[in-house]
Order: structure tokens, then C-alpha cells, then sequence
């Protein structure tokens, strides 16, 4: 284990990346600005299925350069990328078998993203690992809901209608979610992908789970056991709590205080503004000074910092983010160790 952790532990700095659909309504919904976290617009809008689908068919990122992502992130000081694989929309950056809600079937672009950012990663040096949401699935059927109420989305007229039919359908707003039990989406979906994930893209260093919303021991132990397929990985605390522990804890946007420490590796994830996925509206954006102060703090105290950016649609990070990334290389060439 110790050996594993090894370079995690030396890493310090990570670049998290949340791209997917969301990216496309960037946070607006027929004209309303969804509240909260852009990644969550499906769920916090009730979007119906079809209707969201939809948005992949503008999906398409001519302009994405891993390349250039895989530098920027080195440049910053960062030693390790963790992309969304596959977000709570249940959209596969990757091809896919399980699934043809995925990059390669369901978008103009056509082509799988992970195996050109593999590519990349492997050029540079950098680490790469894999979010992927195990449980919650807002598309393919099946899949978990994390239940929250659409009066927190926008001022939807039929919200008191969709609340009480979320709450009578395990937080599902769309029957087309339900053709399937979460045993069968486990066998159909999260474990045959979760294995392609783990067998076509060479060296992966993390399995980044998420929400563990309705997670079973049964169904966690069917996706802990495809961890063999890769030796070497490390894993999060999020598959199932609390008999899956994972590698490390991932306090989420704040540094734990020196006495919250129990002598377990941990890294804080946090956003440079006030959303993981992408939002046009979203300007809120964190200093570089404020940022590299987190990053001392956090290392100061043996954890990692994984810091998301949130690319949009067309495949280009934000500008303040490429420039707060420029900004922390700066800091990081005179005072990081190389
Ligand atoms: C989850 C996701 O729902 C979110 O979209 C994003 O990907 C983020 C990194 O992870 O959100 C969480 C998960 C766990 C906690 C809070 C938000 N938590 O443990 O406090």
C-alpha cells in the first residue's frame, strides 16, 4: 500500500477536470438560469431525459487540445489529472459497449476524448485518474437520483407537481429512468464500464468514485473487485460508506483544521469559482494568490490539493482559468520543488 501511494503522496497538486454535457447549457435552461452547481442542471431543472439528450447532439469539441490541457496542468505544478469519465448525467467521455449515452455514439464530435488525454498524460509525465459516478445515473435507466427538490433549480411552475412525484419515484422525474432496477444498471452499465475504463486506457493512478446514493455492499464489492484489473491504482473514500475506505478522504472545498487530521492521506477538491462543470455566468473566481495560499496551507499539512477546472463545450478551458493556472506556474517555479 505504502509503495502505491508513493507518488500520490509526493504529488501535492492535482488538476481535477468536470466536463461532459453540462458544458453545453453551461448552466441555462430554456432561458432559466439553473441554481447551484453546473454539472447538477439536468437534476436541479427536472430536465426530462429526450430532452437533455438533446444537448449532445451540439456537443462538440473541435477545439480540445490535451495536449495543451496536459501542459497547462504541468506548467501549473500539477502531477496528476482526474477527469469525469462519467458525471451523475451517466454521459462516457469514452466509447463505449455498455452504453450508447457516450461520446463516441451520442455527439457530432464522434470520437472518444480519455484516449487522446491517456496519450498526453503519458508524454508529459502526468498521472491520469477517473471520476466516474457509481451509483447516481440520471439517464441510463436505473441508475441512483440523489433526491432534491425542484424549487432549488428555478422558479418552475409544476415544481410541487415534480416534488411529489420525485418523492414517490426515489427522486427519479422522468419514467424513462425507471425501465431498469440499480442491480440491473450495475451489471449493464457501472461494471462493463468501469472495466473498459480500467482495461483500454493503459495506466490508470486513480479511481475517483462519487455519491454513493442507494450503493449496496453487493453492488460495491462487484466494482472494488474490478480494481484488480489495475495493481497499481489508488481509490477514494466515495464507493460505498463505510466498508469501502478507499486510499484517501477528500474533504470537499475547505482544508481540514490540523486536529481534524487522524493520520489517514487525504486531498481537498476545490473549484477556482462556484461550480465544478461549466457556467457562462459564473464569474466568482478565486484569486491566484488566494489559491496558491490554499495550496501551501494544504501541503503544509501532508495533503493534496485537486483543483478543478471546468472546460466548456468547444473543448477550451476558461480564460481565467488557463490564467490563474499560468499564475499559480508562476509561484510554483520559484518556490515548488521540480
Ligand atoms: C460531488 C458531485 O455531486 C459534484 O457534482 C462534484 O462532482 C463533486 C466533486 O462531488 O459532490 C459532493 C460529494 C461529496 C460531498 C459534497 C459534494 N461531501 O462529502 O461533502
Amino acid at each position: 500500500r505504502d509503495a502505491r501511494m508513493e507518488w500520490w503522496r509526493d504529488a501535492r497538486f492535482g488538476m481535477f477536470i468536470h466536463w461532459g454535457v453540462y458544458s453545453v447549457p453551461a448552466g441555462t435552461y430554456n432561458g432559466h438560469q439553473v441554481n447551484r452547481i453546473g454539472e447538477w442542471i439536468m437534476n436541479r431543472g427536472k430536465i426530462p431525459v429526450a430532452e437533455y439528450q438533446a444537448y449532445a447532439k451540439k456537443f462538440n469539441p473541435v477545439l480540445y487540445n490535451p495536449d495543451e490541457w496536459v501542459r497547462m496542468a504541468k506548467d501549473a505544478g500539477m502531477k496528476y489529472i482526474v477527469i469525469t469519465a462519467k458525471h451523475h448525467d451517466g454521459f462516457a467521455m469514452f466509447k463505449s459497449n455498455a452504453s450508447k449515452w457516450n461520446i463516441a455514439d451520442a455527439t457530432p464530435y464522434g470520437k472518444d476524448v480519455l484516449k487522446p488525454l491517456a496519450a498526453a498524460c503519458k508524454k508529459y509525465g502526468i498521472k491520469l485518474g477517473f471520476y466516474y459516478s457509481q451509483a447516481q445515473d440520471w439517464n441510463n435507466p436505473g441508475g441512483a437520483v440523489a433526491r432534491k427538490p425542484a424549487t432549488e433549480g428555478w422558479a418552475n411552475p409544476d415544481s410541487a407537481k415534480i416534488d411529489a412525484y420525485t418523492a414517490a419515484h426515489n427522486g427519479h422525474w422522468d419514467p424513462a429512468q425507471e425501465t431498469k432496477t440499480m442491480s440491473q444498471y450495475m451489471d449493464d452499465v457501472a461494471v462493463p464500464q468501469v472495466k473498459e475504463l480500467l482495461t483500454n486506457y493503459g495506466d490508470v493512478a486513480v479511481l475517483w468514485w462519487d455519491t454513493p446514493t442507494n450503493m449496496t455492499d453487493e453492488y460495491a464489492a462487484k466494482l472494488d473487485a474490478l480494481l484488480k484489473l489495475q495493481p497499481n491504482i489508488i481509490t477514494n473514500d466515495r464507493l460505498k460508506r463505510p466498508n469501502y475506505p478507499g486510499d484517501y478522504k477528500t474533504p470537499e472545498q475547505r482544508i481540514p483544521n490540523l486536529s481534524e487530521l487522524d493520520g489517514k492521506d487525504w486531498e481537498t477538491c476545490m473549484t477556482m469559482n462556484e461550480t465544478w462543470g461549466y457556467k457562462s455566468y459564473a464569474h466568482n473566481w478565486k484569486s491566484t494568490e488566494t489559491l496558491v495560499r490554499n495550496l501551501i496551507d494544504i501541503a503544509s499539512k501532508g495533503g493534496n490539493y485537486l483543483l478543478n477546472v471546468g472546460p466548456k463545450a468547444d473543448g477550451m478551458f476558461p480564460q481565467e482559468s488557463i490564467d490563474i493556472l499560468k499564475g499559480m506556474g508562476e509561484w510554483m517555479k520559484v518556490n515548488g520543488e521540480a
